[in-house]
């Protein structure tokens, strides 16, 4: 679209999705600034207050960090997420997707979410809320706008499953870039978590290339609207600029954006000391924009395989029935969450002259049908049983999840 703000928007060529493009800085001057509404943002969090996965998602995309926060917060949120789902309790499809963010910005899987109360796939539960959300456009049909929560939910739905690569987003990214249109989205901050969904999708491998030019010319209208709302230095009003400018820097990994970042940011700046973003809420939109990066990015954060906990687990196998009696112990170190199966695999590659095993499979996992040779027999009624101390196991060794310092026995019996 050829517009009065001559906004020139080509699309680059680019690599690497998750590189930063040199956008403005917030001046040395004004660093603190930013740094105490972050401070002042994490304070907020405690105990008895009800999380909020947008501060999660702020502190781990930025510079300042408090690490009491934010474990209060991941346990919250997982808690919080379980507990609204054995409920029954609302959850809509845009809450999911911020607590998909959220938990993936701190490295917690949200695929995998476990709290004593119980277990729950927060990725699969946004592919069916966002599915719900877009079964309005399924076939061709016309968009009914009363299905939808809103368009700023399906945009960070879209986000959300685009971060964690989920196979429906290619599908959701079509439907959403049919039909957001400027008109549709209504309003700043939609377009502007609109275009942060979309441009993650421009990131990610395998989307269909009809899909492709959808997204990147429904891109154009919205970063073009976006733009045209610029006014004394805001984006929209005040707690909408954040987002815009989160928006426009992710995008400019892809496109040619005309616009005066540095002018938006000292606008955004001068509002701090008026308590402008007091609410933790709005101190979480804007700062990722000051701190030069997006909610698109959540998809680079680096989570190091060695920041997984190891935990040691005590293994020992006993044979007073047949042949040669034996009784040998081991200590092995697996990442927390193995599987009992695991840690048996883990010994027999330590100690093959010992803990080597062998197992089938049955409906109900790993059955183990020998250790170091011996096998179980039906005629003699024997079998490898498995004991926690001196409890026997009430699952098999494929389902079993050994603890902390568990001393976990594998006993040659009758039964
Ligand atoms: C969608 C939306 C609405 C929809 C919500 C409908 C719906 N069923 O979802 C409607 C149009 C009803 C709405 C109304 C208002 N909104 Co509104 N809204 C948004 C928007 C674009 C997205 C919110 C969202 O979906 N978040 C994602 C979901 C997953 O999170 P959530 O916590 O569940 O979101 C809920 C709350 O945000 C709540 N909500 C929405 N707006 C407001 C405003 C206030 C003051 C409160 C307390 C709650 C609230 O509705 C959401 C859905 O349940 C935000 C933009 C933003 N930057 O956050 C503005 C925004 C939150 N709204 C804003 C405002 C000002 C209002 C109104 C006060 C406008 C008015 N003049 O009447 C009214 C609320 C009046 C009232 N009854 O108390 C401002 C808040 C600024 C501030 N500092 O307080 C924002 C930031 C927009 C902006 N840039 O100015 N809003």
């Amino acid at each position: 679209m050829e517009n009065k703000l001559g906004v020139f928007l080509v699309l680059l060529s680019v690599t690497c999705f998750c590189k930063a493009v040199n956008t403005c800085n917030v001046p040395d001057t004004k660093k603190s600034y930013v740094t105490s509404l972050a401070i002042n943002m994490a304070r907020s969090v405690g105990p008895c207050v009800p999380p909020d996965p947008s501060v999660l998602l702020a502190l781990n995309l930025g510079q300042v960090k408090d690490p009491t926060a934010q474990d209060i917060l991941i346990d919250q949120l997982k808690n919080d997420a379980v507990d609204r789902v054995s409920k029954n309790a609302s959850f809509t499809s845009g809450k999911v997707a911020l607590y998909v963010l959220a938990l993936r910005s701190s490295c917690v899987d949200p695929s995998n979410i476990s709290v004593q109360k119980g277990s729950i796939n927060l990725v699969q539960l946004l592919e069916n809320k966002t599915r719900e959300e877009l079964r309005a456009f399924g076939n061709g049909s016309s968009p009914k706008a009363s299905v939808i929560t809103t368009w700023y939910q399906v945009g960070l739905d879209l986000l959300g499953l685009c971060t964690m690569s989920s196979p429906y987003t290619s599908t959701a990214a079509h439907i959403v870039a049919k039909h957001t249109t400027p008109e549709v989205c209504g309003n700043v901050d939609t377009a502007a978590v609109v275009v942060m969904g979309l441009v993650c999708v421009l990131g990610m491998e395998n989307v269909p290339k009809n899909t492709l030019t959808e997204v990147r010319k429904t891109l154009s209208g919205l970063l073009n609207y976006i733009l045209q709302n610029q006014k004394d230095g805001l984006i929209g009003n005040a707690y909408s600029t954040g987002l815009a400018g989160q928006a426009l820097m992710a995008a400019e990994k892809y496109f040619s954006v005309n616009w005066d970042c540095s002018v938006i940011i000292q606008k955004v700046l001068d509002l701090i000391p008026k308590k402008t973003f007091s609410l933790p809420i709005a101190a979480a939109q804007v700062l990722p924009f000051l701190w030069g990066t997006s909610y698109v990015s959540v998809k680079c954060l680096p989570c190091p395989e060695n920041n997984a906990q190891f935990i040691s687990v005590e293994y020992t196998i006993v044979n007073n029935i047949i042949g040669e009696h034996f009784l040998y112990s081991t200590t092995v170190l697996v990442k927390e969450g193995s599987t009992l199966l695991q840690v048996m695999q883990k010994a027999a590659e330590l100690d093959p002259n010992k803990f080597s095993f062998e197992s089938q499979n049955s409906t109900w996992g790993a059955y183990i049908t020998s250790i170091n040779h011996l096998a179980g027999n039906t005629n003699d009624k024997t079998y490898w049983q498995f004991l926690r101390d001196s409890t026997p196991l009430e699952v098999g060794v494929s389902s079993y999840i050994p603890k902390k310092n568990d001393h976990i026995t594998a006993i040659f019996s009758t039964y």
